[in-house]
């Protein structure tokens, strides 16, 4: 039966920021396992990725640094592109969506799709900053979250419950431009009827068929993917537009289109397909043979992706009509760092790039410790401690240490030559038929994407030959009976030769030491499970250590590093935005006194206070439940924005403001008045 033929294809990361961690363990790392693991199996792959350049966020970034979005995304676009290439991920392609073939396709995409009908246009209210004469969408404005009240949604995704949303859903919705209330003003887009695609949608997510025929198989998804998906759908999905007010993005390609671009979230998943069209071009294949026909498409992302990889890009695949659908979205969840999450607006992140200048020989560390701990299907916490423990006790304790002893003993009794094996002991075929067994394991948790089981399979072929060293004791042996002890390192080389098969998709540049050192010819798949793949006579190299094992010191270093740069962080802050006097005296600060204090149920960070603002007893939400218990707030007279227009948080109407200092370590102090100043002095 021929193997099936993939194109894989990696979430595009914003080029508006470099790569941490988590990003790699739960999208880059994986997607390049299963990669290498299918081209192993001799599988047609086609590998792409490349840098998501639209959008808001880089607009955002571009006006807050004072420079255009174009040198952001090349900045961007070359720190992505070195660190994969750095960290050995293998893409095709690593492409980018401000190319010109990506516009081109982006606007014959939506062409097909507007000739056939498949939009419709609309022309509605939308929010509007009139300060900076825009129209506010996706990362332009934000505002509580209506499904998880989370008080910094999106105007296109609640990033905490990731629901998709569209600006007007939001409850106290406030412009990221100039900081306030926008207004509603007309405009006209194309929205895509979502509606519509229910009935089509719930098929093929949970039974995998469209109009009855078998696509894909709905028990390989992952169940958070499918629940996800129907939830939204149970939910009814409702008219998405697909079009922006916006300078920065695809041109929308209708003449009564000026001043609008394609919404992001469309053309960025076309982006893989102009990807595949750059690389066919350059590589003199049909871009078709990848997007058409009898192909698995397969998309890594993480979890606050599903909507888009799952139930929109479908829909737009399933409109063009001649593009295939995906086989699977094995979406992860999160990883998080040192006990709190990745954040890249407080720095607090291990960049990949900084990782790599930092430790460039240490990339198959970083891999096996990311894959040990990558969050499949639950969030997961990445540690300094842990990144230590794993590599002395696993990697260098376990692997390096068996692969030592099999190279080093084989030097000093044999100079180096592979020795034929004797008869093999009851105890021998036992070994031998395990190392038989291995790839079959392997490979079907491969296929299920569950790689994070499969490299600890393979990291159990070597505990396999750690404990047959261990009890065969060759070093002991060889005294009294040299012709077992050349079968027991015949056999101990024979399990070395199949790690140099296994684990090439999880540790390549480790894999391919192991090759090199038995002069292995070929490594492909198939030669997994042979017993006879490292040739007797052959004159073996020594690799050396395989691992260095991480000194305390190094855990300490880096936990410093990260609190440094909250430092760093905290203290460059750019001068915001000038605002005149009469900006200024629009705000009325007073003083208040804290009357009562408790916690917010369900929100570590918030606490519920009665304020005596000298003029009335108001209620204050306020997040510094993480610096101050209420008992000690109580009776401290604070300063107070009174006239800030009222919000609801976790349900609570706040009406009004804690003016707090914060430090470059991120302490908050109160802004206490000398004595004598009570509630309701005037702060001007
Ligand atoms: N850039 C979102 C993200 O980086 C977006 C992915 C696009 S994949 C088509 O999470
Ligand atoms: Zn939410």
């Amino acid at each position: 039966m021929s193997l099936a033929k993939y194109t894989v294809t990696a979430a595009l990361p914003y080029a508006n920021g470099p790569l941490h961690l988590g990003h790699v363990a739960g999208v880059y790392l994986p997607a390049d396992i299963f990669v290498r693991f299918l081209r192993l199996k001799g599988h047609d792959v086609a590998f792409i990725c490349g840098s998501d350049e639209h959008g808001a966020a880089i607009t955002l970034r571009a006006k807050k640094e004072g420079t255009t979005p174009q040198e952001i995304v090349d900045k961007y676009n070359a720190i992505i592109g070195k660190s994969f290439q750095d960290f050995n991920i293998g893409f095709d392609i690593f492409h980018r969506t401000s190319a010109e073939i990506h516009h081109q396709t982006s606007q014959d995409f939506f062409k097909v799709l507007y000739e056939k009908g498949k939009f419709t246009e609309e022309t509605s209210e939308q929010y509007y900053d009139e300060e900076f004469q825009q129209f506010l969408a996706d990362r332009y404005i934000t505002g509580e979250c209506p499904k998880c009240q989370n008080p910094s949604a999106y105007g296109d995704q609640c990033e905490k419950c990731g629901s998709a949303l569209s600006p007007t859903d939001l409850k106290n919705p406030v412009s990221t431009l100039s900081g306030k209330t926008p207004v509603m003003r007309q405009t006209s887009h194309w929205y895509l009827p979502m509606q519509n695609h229910e009935e089509w949608l719930k098929e093929w997510i949970k039974d995998g068929k469209l109009d009855g025929v078998q696509q894909h198989n709905p028990k390989e998804w992952k169940n958070q993917v499918v629940g996800q998906c129907m939830s939204w759908i149970d939910g009814g999905l409702r008219p998405r537009a697909m079009t922006r007010d916006l300078d920065w993005g695809v041109k929308v390609p209708l003449p009564n289109a000026e001043g609008k671009v394609l919404y992001v979230w469309l053309d960025a998943p076309i982006g893989y397909i102009s990807a595949t069209k750059q690389w066919a071009q350059d590589n003199n294949k049909n871009w078709e043979d990848y997007w058409k026909g009898d192909r698995k498409l397969v998309h890594f992302i993480g979890k606050d992706n599903i909507v888009f990889h799952a139930i929109i890009f479908p829909i737009l695949l399933k409109d063009h009509g001649d593009l295939i659908l995906p086989d699977n979205v094995p979406a992860y969840e999160f990883l998080n760092l040192e006990g709190d999450k990745f954040s890249t607006s407080r720095n607090w992140a291990v960049w990949l790039h900084e990782y790599l200048e930092r430790y460039p020989n240490k990339v198959d560390e970083l891999k096996y410790v990311l894959t040990s701990i990558a969050p499949e299907t639950k969030d997961a916490e990445f540690t300094w401690k842990e990144y230590q423990t794993r590599i002395n006790s696993e990697l260098a304790d376990i692997l390096g240490n068996f692969v030592n002893r099999a190279l080093v003993l084989t030097n000093k009794y044999y100079e180096g030559a592979i020795p034929a094996a004797g008869n093999f002991t009851d105890e021998d075929q036992k070994v031998l038929d395990e190392v038989k067994a291995f790839p079959a394991k392997i490979e079907s948790l491969l296929y299920a994407y569950k790689l994070r089981d499969a490299q600890a399979e393979a990291m159990n072929l070597a505990r396999l030959g750690n404990k047959y060293l261990a009890d065969t004791e060759p070093w002991k042996l060889v005294k009294t009976d040299p012709e077992r002890v050349k079968t027991i390192m015949h056999i101990a080389l024979q399990i070395t030769g199949n790690l140099a098969v296994v684990l090439q998709p999880f540790l390549p540049n480790t894999a391919e030491k192991l090759k090199q050192a038995l002069k292995l010819a070929d490594t492909s798949w198939t030669k997994a499970g042979a017993i006879d793949i490292a040739s007797v006579g052959t004159i073996i190299e020594q690799p050396g250590i395989l691992f260095e094992k991480i000194d305390d010191s190094l855990v300490e270093a880096e936990i410093q590093f990260l609190k440094d740069a909250q430092v760093a962080n905290k203290a460059f802050e750019p001068v915001k935005e000038e605002i005149t006097f009469e900006d200024f005296t629009k705000m009325d600060i007073r003083l208040g006194t804290i009357l009562e204090a408790e916690k917010v149920k369900k929100a570590d960070k918030l606490l519920k206070l009665l304020v005596d603002t000298g003029i009335d007893k108001r209620t204050v939400v306020s997040g510094i439940a993480e610096h101050y218990t209420p008992e000690e707030v109580v009776g401290k007279t604070v300063q107070i924005l009174l006239n800030l227009a009222p919000r609801k948080i976790k349900g609570i109407e706040s009406q009004g403001m804690i003016l707090m200092a914060e430090n470059e370590k991120g302490e908050l102090s109160f802004m206490a008045p000398e004595k004598g100043f009570g509630a309701g002095g005037d702060v001007r």
